[in-house]
């Protein structure tokens, strides 16, 4: 299959690729959650969420395998060094109590991946400490055992988890595409730069595209 991308066509194969989807947990997306609580203005990051379905439902029905990532930390903050601990908004750090739960903390209600979104059996579900999903995880491992070489990305932030993700899988031999219209950032400008990072220079990360291309082709093989 091909989907029509820039800064060129993309070719996969559904069996190598993998869907990932990033840290679209409730504390970045839902009013009332951490995002929110640092003035952010969720409405934007909510808004990628049809999209995001429509692709996951497609993506399911195709037999594809699906890769969720939460950005979470052990209660005990055993796995958050002390430079992320200080950083941020020093009202509401990581750990601290939240409008829902414990910030950034696994199992906690704000770290759900939103209903919307929710994970189903089969599908895989990593807990990550970083901005990137391959650090201190062991997905690359897992991917390659399953013989996964290509990666479709959707999810939030654009330029902080997900362009970083995006930046170690191009470092790990795989071939990256960026659903344009199923990744946000609280900041317009700073989504438009990744996307244009991602793709400048021949794809020197990865590729981009709208979602319809990755429906259309999944529809219509080639
Ligand atoms: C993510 C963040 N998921 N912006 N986290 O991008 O801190």
């Amino acid at each position: 299959m091909q989907i029509e991308a820039a800064p060129f066509p993309y070719p996969f194969d559904v069996s190598k690729t993998a869907f990932v989807i990033i840290d679209m947990q409730r504390d970045f997306i839902e009013p009332g959650g951490f995002g929110e609580t640092l003035g952010n203005d969720v409405k934007l990051l909510e808004a990628i969420v049809p999209a995001t379905q429509a692709v996951l439902e497609a993506w399911r029905q195709a037999g594809g395998l699906v890769v969720h990532t939460r950005e979470a930390h052990q209660p005990d903050l055993s796995d958050c060094p002390p430079a992320k601990l200080g950083r941020g908004n020093p009202k509401l750090r990581i750990g601290d109590q939240g409008p829902m739960g414990r910030i950034l903390i696994k199992g906690e209600p704000g770290n759900q991946i939103i209903d919307a979104l929710a994970p189903i059996d089969g599908e895989l579900v990593i807990d990550k400490p970083g901005k990137g999903a391959f650090y201190a995880t062991g997905l690359h491992v897992t991917l390659k055992e399953r013989g996964i070489t290509h990666l479709l990305f959707a999810g939030v932030t654009t330029e902080v988890c997900v362009q970083t993700t995006m930046r170690e899988a191009n470092d790990r031999g795989y071939d990256s595409l960026l659903l344009e219209d199923c990744t946000e950032s609280y900041f317009p400008e700073f989504k438009a730069a990744a996307v244009e990072m991602i793709r400048a220079q021949g794809a020197i990360v990865g590729w981009t595209a709208p979602s319809k291309s990755l429906l259309a082709a999944l529809r219509n093989p080639a």
